[in-house]
């Protein structure tokens, strides 16, 4: 019998050995509450004897207010919401460890970064940016990748995003943008998606966004995993070393696993049919202990050469090409630790890009500026008062002493009778800490700064096309079908033909006629001959690491592959492939035609982890169809089954099959390519499947059915 395990079953010892030992960076212990073995009670602590009935006047009589248990629960309840956050509303979130590399004093002062080997406790919240709290992980959007580093100087937080660049270059314009991306104003519609015309209204009306909006066309604003996403600081930062020595540094998070994407189709389907698959993904990969990593890195530019790129340092819709300055790695985010309540975890960590320590300091890019205000703003409100940093998932591990005092849901008790500094009586404490080499007091950077009181952007903000075009440029041919199909999609969706024209002949055509060009015949409009301003030829060329297809690993690695399984099923080739799966730390599930178990063509029970429709093929990598006269008939018959592995392979993924299996693809007109791999057995097969899976998708099958270039 094959020892595949139900998700319900990871919940069991391991997971939890797994969880505790995870757990030893974990600054919340005291707060956990474990009920196992107490009694039940309410919040006074008193124990209930009926959770069932209301206390009444006689057994059919009506209900007494004096029911204080029954009016605490209710009016608990009443309050449980909270207000949502305005944006980044849906969100999951993972607890981890942060290990430097080395010492990286030469840069930063910043302790986490200062020995090789340092762990640093972390937790990092991932979200899509325009829907609410229930909407679909899955829509074209942005990812938040916010990381809160409980360091031992206080927390850091790295609120960043999966695109290295904003749509807007300062923060006076971010209500107008979150206005137009949200659903339209009259209907709320459509939730969590940006094809509709407020969004194209805005974007086609404001050219500093079109490099930001070409990024989230593309592949990268559909990922396949949270693991899968790169992650950027996107402003420029600064970090500074003991010797008050600053250079500016853009952050960088890259993926261990690689970088890369859904296809749209797999995308819109798994919106209904799995609106969880990205939380679900980042769950069930922890429990089962595949752990989510990332490299982080920093590009570094002295100081002195802050002038000597073709945009400026500061401007938030740039990048400064991998090629040009290289991301120098510093250290590595393991994430392993599910949160274990997501109210008190996930929604209610408070992150801030305002929160640095010693080592790191600001730019002055205006976005970034209007940022420092806003969070701990919005944190007033969604979390009741200023002091929302004494929630467990928020307070930092370093001590913490000031003289702030009261206000909603105070829970430190100060013991000192002097809430002031300076003080005699409580004998001047807590006292200023003088700056330091290493465990100082925070001293911002002293940057010289002169200047008119203007209103004014800067003209050295003015190219907002060049680095389009970069980006457009350095993409493969299949990523640029995927652009234009999105923008024809999203714009398709746009009921004002103003606004699709617009979007066309004043920003795509500065982007590239060819984009335009095609985007344009898509919609049935007539495609610009000419760019609508003079436009620059971006230096370099091209980056080639903005291409997902360069940012694969060639490994297969934390892949889920689905084994289709019918009574009569070869069960030794299902135990074969598997084996070989896990060799290689790809998963595999058994997918049945219902959730009951099947029976081996050896007679054996084979029980499965879910139904052809309760677990389609989207939810996998690839597709493996095991041999098994009987199993292989009854697929042939099955309308589920062929639209199983017709879907699989429409979204351009590797199919195995081998045995009488190796039948399936003629009977269902499937055309013959490097993802399409049939043999006698699983050692014939898996060498070629596994090359085809690393390669991510048959990029080839695409432009054959689509009759373009590959
Ligand atoms: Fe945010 N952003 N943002 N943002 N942002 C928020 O803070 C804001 C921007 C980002 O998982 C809010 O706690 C302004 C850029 C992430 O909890 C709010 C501006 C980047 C998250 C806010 C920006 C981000 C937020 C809403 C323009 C990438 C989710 C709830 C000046 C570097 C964090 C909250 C989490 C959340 C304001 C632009 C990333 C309203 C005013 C650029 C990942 O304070």
């Amino acid at each position: 019998m094959t020892d595949s395990k139900k998700p319900s079953e990871l919940a069991g010892s391991d997971a939890l050995d797994r969880r505790n030992h995870n757990a030893k960076t974990d600054s919340l212990e005291t707060f956990r509450s474990d009920a196992t073995g107490q009694a039940l009670t309410t919040n006074q602590g008193v124990k209930i004897a009926d959770n069932q009935n209301t206390l009444k006047a006689g057994n059919r009589g009506p209900s007494l207010l004096e029911d204080f248990i029954m009016r605490e629960k209710i009016t608990h309840f009443d309050h449980e919401r909270i207000p949502e956050r305005i944006v980044h509303a849906r969100g999951a979130a993972a607890h981890g460890v942060f290990v430097s590399y080395g010492d990286h004093s030469d840069l930063t002062k910043a302790s986490f970064l200062s020995a090789e080997g340092k762990e640093t406790p972390v937790f990092v919240r991932f979200s899509t940016v325009q829907g609410p709290r229930g909407s679909a992980d899955t829509v074209r959007d942005v990812r938040g990748f916010a990381t809160k580093f409980y360091t031992d100087e206080g927390n850091f937080d790295l609120v960043g995003n999966d695109i290295p660049i904003f749509f807007i270059q300062d923060a006076i314009k971010f209500p107008d943008f979150v206005h137009a991306v949200k659903p339209e104003a009259h209907n709320e519609i459509p939730t969590g998606q940006s094809a509709h015309d407020t969004f194209w209204d805005f974007v086609s009306l404001t050219p500093e966004s079109a490099h930001m909006v070409l990024w989230v066309m593309s592949d990268r604003g559909i990922p396949r995993s949270y693991r899968s996403i790169e992650g950027f600081g996107i402003h420029t930062f600064r970090m500074i070393n003991a010797e008050g020595k600053s250079r500016f540094v853009k952050f960088h998070w890259k993926p261990l696993a690689g970088a890369y994407s859904l296809v749209w189709d797999e995308a819109l389907k798994l919106g209904g049919k799995d609106p969880d698959f990205n939380r679900r993904d980042l769950w069930e990969s922890i429990e089962s202990g595949d752990y989510f990593e990332w490299e982080f890195g920093v590009q570094v530019v002295e100081e002195e050469d802050e002038h000597s790129f073709d945009f400026d340092l500061l401007d938030p819709t740039k990048i400064i090409p991998e090629e040009v300055v290289p991301v120098r790695v510093l250290g590595k985010m393991t994430l392993n630790r599910n949160p274990d309540n997501f109210f008190a975890e996930t929604e209610q960590a408070a992150f801030h890009p305002g929160h640095i320590v010693p080592g790191i300091d600001f730019s002055n890019d205006p976005l970034l500026q209007g940022r420092l205000f806003s969070y701990t703003d919005t944190q007033l409100l969604r979390l009741g008062g200023p002091n929302f940093h004494e929630i467990p998932i928020n307070r930092p591990v370093a001590p913490l002493h000031n003289n702030q005092r009261d206000a909603f849901h105070r829970q430190t008790i100060h013991k000192g009778r002097a809430p002031y500094e300076p003080n005699s009586i409580d004998g001047g404490w807590p006292k200023e800490a003088p700056p330091a080499a290493s465990g100082g007091g925070f001293e911002s950077y002293p940057e010289r700064v002169e200047g008119h009181k203007i209103r004014n952007r800067s003209e050295s903000f003015g190219d907002h096309f060049s680095q389009a075009t970069l980006f457009w440029n350095s993409m493969s041919a299949p990523e640029k079908e995927h652009i234009i199909g999105a923008y024809t999609f999203e714009l398709g969706k746009v009921e004002r033909i103003f606004i699709r024209e617009r979007q066309v002949n004043e920003i795509l055509a500065n982007i590239d006629l060819e984009l335009a060009r095609r985007v344009a015949e898509n919609l049935g409009l007539p495609a610009p001959t000419a760019p609508s301003r003079p436009t620059k030829a971006p230096t370099p060329a091209a980056s080639p690491a903005l291409s997902l297809l360069n940012r694969l690993t060639g490994t297969i690695r934390s892949r889920k592959v689905a084994i289709l399984v019918a009574d009569g099923v070869d069960g030794q080739a299902v135990d074969a492939f598997k084996r070989k799966l896990a060799e290689q730390g790809a998963m595999a599930k058994l997918i049945g035609p219902s959730p009951a178990p099947v029976t081996t063509a050896d007679g054996q029970t084979l029980v499965t982890d879910a139904a052809m429709d309760g677990m389609p093929s989207i939810a996998f990598d690839a597709v493996f169809v095991p041999g098994g006269a009987q199993s292989v008939e009854a697929m042939s018959g099955s309308g589920e089954a062929k639209h199983y592995l017709l879907e699989a392979y429409k979204h351009l993924k590797p199919i195995a099959l081998v045995g009488e299996a190796r039948q399936l693809p003629v009977a269902l007109g499937l055309q013959a390519d490097a993802g399409l791999v049939d043999g006698d057995d699983v050692a014939a097969v898996f060498g070629p499947f596994a090359q085809a899976l690393a390669q991510h998708r048959i990029w080839a099958r695409e432009a054959v059915a689509k009759g373009i270039p590959a």
